[in-house]
This record gives C-alpha cells, structure tokens and sequence, in this order.
C-alpha cells in the first residue's frame, strides 16, 4: 500500500487546530472548542436552573423543606394530634438527588471489577461460572504456577443422548445463568458466600470436545479434567484440586470420575437422576456395535466395571420407566441403591438426606446430578423428559442437608438451551445446583480447618 503522504500531513495539521480545555491531572469535563458563538443576551436562552432532587421532582418537597406546621397533624375528629419532631438530620443523607459527584474520569474500579459502585456487574466481563477468575489449566508449564482449589469446567458434548440433544450448548447456558450467583451470601447458612471463603476458586473453560467421534471427545474431556487436577493447590488441605463439571449429556460423567478415581480412588456415586444410568448396553443401545454401548444411560455401568466405583453408590428421584426386568437386580450388581421419586412423599426431605448419608458414610463422594430428577416444570430442557419429578427447592434442599460429606468432585449435566424457556429456567436452576456442591466442597474444608484450630487451642 502507498501513503499519501500529503491527505495525512493535511488530516494532522486540521487535527491540531483543535484546541481542547483539557489539563492533564484536571477533572474537568473534555470540552472541544468548536466556536460556540457568544451569547448576545438572554432572551431565549435557558436559565440556570438549582439541581432538583429526584423525589422532591417528582412529589414535591418530600424529606427537606418539610416543615412541621405543614403537616397535617389533626385527626379525623379535628383533635389535635402530637406534634411530629422534627426530622433528623440522618433522613437528609437519604434523599435522591441528581446533583451527584461522577468519579474521577481515569477511575476505573468499577470498570475493571476491583470494586463494586454500583449495580452491574452481573452483566460486565465475559460469562465465566459466577463470573470467577479464568485459568489457563491445560498448559503443563503452568501447573506449579497456575494455583486454585476448586475448578469448574465445561464439558460440551451430546452425542451419547437417547432424546434430546442441545446439551453441547450447556456449559455456556449454565455459565449465563450463574451471572447472579456472586458476590452472594447464603440465606440459608450464617454469612456464608462459597467465593469469599478463602478457598481459590476458577472457571478453566471448556475443553475442545469434537462433536464427530464419542471415542476421541469422551478422551479430551478426561484429559482436560485430569490437567486440571495436576494443578498445585493454593489455601486448601485438598490433595488436588477438586472438578466440577457443567455438561453436557451424562455420558460425560465417566471421564469425570476417571479422572477423580485417579486422586481419590474408587467413588460412591451419589446419583440424582429419574432414570438408573447403569443399564447394560447390551439392551440400551450397545447390541449392534461397541461403539454405541457408551451412552448417557450405560456410563455408570461401565464405571463399575472399570473399577471405578464403591459399591456404596445410590440413586435418587428414580421414577423412569424400566427397559427391562432385570434392571433392578443389574443395578444392584453395579453397586446402586435406589430413592424413587415419590419416597419424598413418604420419607420427607429428611428421610432422602439421612438415607443418602447412610448409604456413602465417610467415603470419597461424587455427586452428579440430571437436571431431569427435578420436574419438568423446573427444568423442561432436559435430554429425557419425565414428569413427576422433585421441585428445585426440594433438590436444593436435599444437596444442602449432605453438608459434611467428603465431595471429591461432581457436576450437572443435560441442560440443553436450545429447549429451555426464555426465561432460561433450565440454565439458571442448574447453576444454583452447581452452587450448592460447589459449596458442600468448601464447608467441608472450613469445618476441617475449625476442628484443627480447635485442636491447637485445646479445646
Ligand atoms: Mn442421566
């Protein structure tokens, strides 16, 4: 390309005409002086006007001004009621006015999110979980430097969906529905916001999954979670960083807990789920060829028979239809006991937490949950919709009541967007989902910690 030197030299010496009042270090307004030409006189121009309170604009003198002998202090009967005193000086500072100092023009806290000023940050910066730091966590130079505790990943993928597919698109639907999950305080737990709690918590992104070949996807997303587990660890006492996982259909749940088996040997499954996972793929789609006996209702099966699971595993809100008679007794045989979804009727919320806890103990735990255990009227974009199932308060408050179990990892899984409401009532109930085992991590390290310093101070 050739410059022409002589439109720029006339383009620059045009530019410097242009006088500007700006002063470095001034905070005066940038003005450009583009000859606004004197005023003659005042006719027709604006006056001045005193800056006017909102609510003074909009109602009258409301907080200030208000005198005492204004206000209507007889009663009905025309008695004469109290004097009122007068209002004190604190009520002032309440009062909205458009009066208002801007910050500084190179203060950028609230641009850059070193500070909260006003409301907003829910929707600045790009979509992270719960707008977490992002990590680099697949590159193998980074894994002393790089620290966390607790890493969310996406696994997007659904070529193992009987039904429904779209759950590729669910790690950046949850993602988009976490936007007001922080900074927040739990209602339901003592000044209590899992990201504020000490423990170094990111969003690794997702993986590149390949939509072609479930052989070659479902080995990137082992892989990715397992790097991301080589990460050192920064304030916690866990042996490697803890993964959860936003999918993506539920066959992603196999590389998730190969990945975990690897740190924490075998897992017991706690499984939120209306169907059983574990049917054997010679009746659920594996009769014709191996290649598709992996499938979001077979994974459980092949994790136990790669070794990956206790035998103290357990389902819960079971209530899809049996393929097969022998179902049951298969599931038994791969460790699986079961909660049908109406025992919550029966046994109460309680009941479901006491026999969940029973069922795992003390062991290394993952808990993966099917947003399809919840009704469809709480999360219809799921891969196999069944109706009857529990409302999201009750699963919410199912996970919450599994506080001091040792969760070794965990995720949750078919939430496909392209068939959720506008109202994205699938995305947003899956990351309050997420929130709540995210949080089980956390409280279990803070419990931990408080049994140490208890110890030290001997008591
Ligand atoms: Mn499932």
């Amino acid at each position: 390309m050739i410059f022409d030197f002589k439109i720029l030299f006339t383009i620059a010496t045009a530019l410097s005409k242009v006088k500007t009042s700006y002063i470095p270090g001034d905070n005066s307004q940038l003005v450009l002086s583009c000859e606004v030409p004197e005023k003659q006189n005042n006719v027709g121009s604006v006056q001045e006007t005193k800056p006017v309170g909102l609510l003074d604009a909009l109602y009258g003198p409301f907080f200030d001004n208000v005198k005492g002998s204004e206000v209507n202090t007889l009663s009905p009967n025309g008695e004469s009621k109290i004097q009122p005193g007068s209002i004190s000086p604190v009520y002032h500072h309440l009062t909205v006015t458009d009066d208002y100092q801007y910050p500084d023009k190179d203060d950028l806290r609230d641009i850059n999110g070193s500070s909260v000023l006003y409301r907003g940050g829910e929707f600045g910066g790009i979509p992270t979980f719960a707008h977490l730091r992002y990590a680099n966590c697949y590159d193998p130079e980074k894994f002393e430097k790089e620290q966390f505790d607790i890493a969310v990943v996406g696994a997007p993928f659904d070529s193992g969906v009987s039904y429904r597919p779209g759950a590729r698109f669910g790690p950046n639907g949850i993602r988009m529905g976490s936007r007001r999950l922080a900074p927040a305080y739990s209602v339901y737990r003592d000044n209590f916001n899992p990201y504020d709690s000490g423990l170094s918590i990111v969003d690794c992104g997702d993986p590149p999954v390949t939509p072609l070949d479930n052989r070659i996807a479902l080995d990137q997303i082992y892989r990715a979670n397992r790097a991301i587990a080589k990460h050192k660890t920064k304030n916690s006492s866990f042996k490697a960083p803890k993964v959860f996982t936003l999918g993506g259909d539920h066959t992603i749940t196999l590389p998730a807990i190969k990945a975990a088996y690897e740190n924490y040997g075998p897992v017991s499954v706690i499984h939120f789920d209306s169907h059983l996972d574990t049917w054997n793929p010679y009746y659920f789609g594996g009769n014709v060829t191996e290649y598709q006996s992996v499938n979001h209702g077979t994974y459980l099966h092949w994790a136990h028979e790669k070794g990956l699971l206790s035998d103290t595993c357990i389902h819960a809100a079971i209530r899809g239809p049996y393929p097969g008679p022998k179902d049951v007794e298969h599931d038994v045989k791969c460790g699986f006991d079961r909660i049908l979804a109406r025992d919550i009727d029966k046994i109460g919320i309680d009941g479901i937490i006491k026999k969940i806890k029973d069922r795992v103990g003390n062991s290394a735990v993952y808990i993966t949950v099917d947003v399809d255990s919840m009704d469809p009227a709480n999360t219809p974009a799921s891969g196999t919709v069944e109706p009857g199932g529990w409302t999201s308060r009750e699963l919410l408050s199912v996970l919450d009541g599994l506080e001091g179990l040792n969760v070794v990892g965990g995720d949750v899984v078919e939430v496909s967007p392209p068939f959720d409401t506008n109202a994205e009532l699938t995305s947003i109930t899956a990351s309050q989902v997420a929130d709540s085992i995210i949080s089980l991590m956390v409280i279990r390290e803070q419990e931990k910690g408080n049994e140490a310093e208890r110890k030290e101070i001997g008591k």
